[in-house]
């Protein structure tokens, strides 16, 4: 696309914006954070003045497959043996949700294989969800999703020492908090278990602001203020339940994006990406050219065409706008037919073939006539 055609696309597009929203998926930036909060802390050795820094920031770009690229949230903890560094993002926006009252935890993740020490070992958790509740309105108790491992038991205990497969590995996986992996509770004894069992156990749980801002080991803390926090790097060098619980992020890299909380049905999807982004009008050639290689980390991009039945899933839908050069586009329970003309305004991944676009129910608008 020509340069002066971009200007005149983006010129309508952000006519078009106004327009669009009410949305269920959320958009969160350094400039608009929507009440998700960062923190980080260094991991250090004792007797050592040497630090390890952790850190975490918004990117712009992220590895090709992302459901909401390209930008999402890049996480490092760093290293530190006997404090082995943290990279937090959280939110308390959720404060006072009855763990019951949760249909949906879903997030996506990309966590490359590379980590610990020496760096061939690979490191054993993604970054991974952390809740902080009370049972009953008093006694706090801290919840540790753990995706990765076979879980087994001892003497009636949760252990987990295991690893992620290396199919889950430089790949984004989308994890389910609710069906997946084991929630561990730290606090309340040591014990894990499924999310099913949880609420058995903790029937009247529900998300509660922490007493403090801070991360000690066995305190009502988070280092971001939030009940909710994804948080990766171990705080605890090791554990009786999950063995050397520092090899989790300890030196490991990994990309976070996508996550859904479900509550009474209603869901809330979090896109995490270093700016907003305006939209811009294309036609499908367009989208394969070579350009949208840098352009598509600062444009979302609207496309028009006709639904065929290529690859055409509740999920997934091909449209053509008459040009032979079709858009796949990724948009769950998206709810059109073959045959629709239909406006997508999503993220592009232009390294598929045909280049796909990211989007969601939402974002596609069913058009009279073409
Ligand atoms: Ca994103």
């Amino acid at each position: 696309m020509h340069r002066h055609a971009l200007a005149i696309a983006l010129a309508a597009a952000l006519v078009a914006l106004s327009a669009a929203c009410q949305a269920a998926t959320v958009l969160v930036t350094p400039a608009d954070m929507q009440g998700w909060a960062e923190a980080n802390a260094e991991g250090s050795v004792i007797g050592e003045s040497k630090k390890y820094p952790a850190f975490g920031e918004f990117r712009a770009d992220s590895p090709s497959g992302n459901p909401l690229g390209p930008g999402a949230y890049f996480m490092m903890p760093g290293g530190g043996l006997d404090f082995p560094g943290q990279v937090w993002l959280g939110t308390d926006a959720h404060n006072g949700v009855f763990l019951s009252q949760i249909t949906r935890l879903t997030y996506t993740h990309f966590t490359y294989i590379r980590g610990n020490n020496p760096p061939s070992m690979r490191v054993a958790q993604p970054p991974n969800l952390q809740l902080m509740i009370t049972r009953d309105g008093i006694n706090y108790r801290y919840l540790i999703h753990m995706p990765w491992g076979t879980p087994s038991w001892e003497n009636g205990e949760l252990r987990n020492n295991g690893i992620g497969p290396l199919t889950d590995y430089e790949v984004w996986k989308t994890v389910d908090c609710m069906s997946e992996g084991v929630w561990w509770d730290p606090y309340g004894g040591d014990w894990g278990g499924t999310w099913g069992e949880l609420l058995q156990r903790y029937p009247n749980a529900r998300l509660q602001t922490p007493r403090a801002v801070g991360n000690t080991w066995g305190a009502a803390e988070t280092l971001t203020g939030g009940s909710l926090n994804f948080e990766w790097g171990g705080r605890k060098v090791t554990d009786r339940v999950t063995g050397a619980w520092w090899t989790e992020g300890y030196h490991g890299e990994a990309f976070l994006d996508n996550f859904t909380i479900g509550v009474n049905g209603v869901e809330t999807t979090y896109n995490f990406e270093d700016a907003a982004k305006p939209a811009v009008i294309i036609n499908n050639k367009a989208a394969g050219d070579p350009i949208m290689g840098e352009a598509k980390k600062h444009f979302v991009f609207t496309v028009f065409g006709r639904v065929d039945f290529t690859d055409f899933t509740s999920d997934t839908l091909t449209v053509d706008d008459g040009s032979g050069n079709p858009i796949l586009v990724k948009a769950m329970n998206h709810g059109v037919n073959p045959f629709e003309y239909v406006k997508v305004t999503g993220t592009l991944d232009n390294a598929t073939t045909p280049p796909s676009l990211s989007s969601t129910a939402e974002q596609i608008e069913k058009l009279e006539s073409y």
